[in-house]
């Protein structure tokens, strides 16, 4: 029986992963930080809590010993790092911290394999985010970097430590360069799920108004169920690489405002420009969205779409979800579930 390690497995990815490696016939150990309260509702919807071949144990990627203690305890043969502070937004506000876990955490889960276990293969979650200002469209695997957040330097740094290390001591690591990935299960203050469930709670009565900031900028949103796959295939190739995933598509967030809303039966109609921009509710003329500054960002990325010609050829990773079956999959949880 393989045995996989997954650091984060309380997020988004981290239980979509478990999940995906369990029906594999995978061991899986799964981290989770020390807190005061429980925070595994996304385990549990899966039902990947009461599976027995899964495993929380509680470890922080940015301490060494706690890494080389949970590597000897559990003796993987695979490492997901999907650990990180990943709100772009706060780690304008936070940029140490970042760098600290997004940053600094991958190099310490690297240097804990390199004691421990050399054959151990690594999985690092790089980001879309590294290429920033973009120099090229769209973008790939052989495209320049210029990262634009704390976040995005942060995870430059942990791309490059990756590649450091399979190059300088022989190790099987590979960087999945992953575009925006939505689920049900995402985190409620990225935008597609602060849309879904704003304008859900809207529907139900719960909340008058969505408060958004810069509707322009452009992304190549997938689905996380497609992109966790990708990730263990990378660590399945015969040889370590790197690559981009993503749809090849890519909308502004106006667009998916508009499909939401779309998919909840509202009829809309925008109107105004810069802060004062609206959508309106036209059969009863009540605002549904509004912007506010706080939620720009001082440095924006403006435009995301990724070429993932080689996953596609190397690695046979293909998207099973459009964007419009994704919208519609998080808008029915937030009306049903939560
Ligand atoms: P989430 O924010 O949902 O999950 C991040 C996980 O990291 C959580 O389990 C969190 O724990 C954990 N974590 C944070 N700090 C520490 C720490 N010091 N020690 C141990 N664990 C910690 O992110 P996603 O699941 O969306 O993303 C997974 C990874 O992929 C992240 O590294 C992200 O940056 C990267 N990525 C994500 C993309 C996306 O579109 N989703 C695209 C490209 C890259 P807790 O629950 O306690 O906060
Ligand atoms: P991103 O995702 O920064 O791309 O990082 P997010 O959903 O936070 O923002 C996407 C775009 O939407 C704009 N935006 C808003 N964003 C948020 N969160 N809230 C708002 O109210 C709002 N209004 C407009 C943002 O300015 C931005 O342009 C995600 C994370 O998962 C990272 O960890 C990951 O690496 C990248 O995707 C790829």
């Amino acid at each position: 029986m393989k045995k996989a390690l997954i650091t984060g497995v309380t997020g988004q990815d981290g239980a979509y992963l478990a999940n995906f490696l369990l029906e594999k016939g995978y061991k899986v150990f799964g981290t989770r930080r020390r807190s005061s309260s429980s925070n595994t509702w996304r385990l549990d919807y899966l039902g990947v809590l009461n599976n027995p071949n899964f495993d929380l144990v509680v470890s922080d990627v940015t301490d060494l010993g706690d890494n080389i203690r949970l590597l000897e305890r559990c003796l993987p043969d695979e490492v997901y790092n999907l650990a990180a502070q990943s709100f772009v937004g706060t780690s304008f506000f936070q940029p140490k911290l970042t760098a600290g876990i997004t940053g600094l955490g991958a190099l310490t889960i690297l240097e804990a394999i390199r004691i421990v276990n050399k054959k151990i293969k690594f999985y690092q979650a790089s980001s879309s985010e590294m290429f920033g200002k973009v120099q090229e469209t769209p973008q790939s695997e052989k495209t320049y970097f210029y990262p634009r957040s704390p976040y995005a330097v942060a995870k430059l740094f942990a791309h490059w430590s990756t590649i450091n290390y399979r190059e300088s001591f022989d190790m099987f690591t590979a960087c999945g360069i992953l575009f925006n990935h939505e689920s049900p299960l995402r985190g409620e203050e990225f935008v597609t799920k602060k849309i879904t469930k704003g304008l859900t709670n809207i529907k139900k009565g719960k909340q008058k108004v969505l408060y958004l900031g810069n509707l322009y900028a452009k992304r190549d949103w997938g689905h996380a169920r497609d992109y966790v796959k990708a990730m263990w295939l990378m660590l399945q190739s015969n040889k370590p690489d790197d690559y981009v995933i993503s749809t090849g598509r890519t909308e502004t967030i106006k667009t998916f405002v508009n499909l939401s809303c779309q998919n909840l039966g509202f009829k809309t109609k925008w109107q105004g420009r810069g802060l004062d921009e609206q959508c309106i509710n036209t059969e009863n003329g009540n605002i549904l969205v509004k912007i506010k500054e706080e939620f720009f960002r001082p440095n924006e990325v403006d435009l995301l779409i990724g070429d993932s010609s080689k996953a596609k050829l190397k690695l046979d990773w293909q998207i099973t979800s459009t964007l419009e079956e994704l919208c519609q999959e998080m808008v029915d949880f937030d009306f049903e579930y939560k």
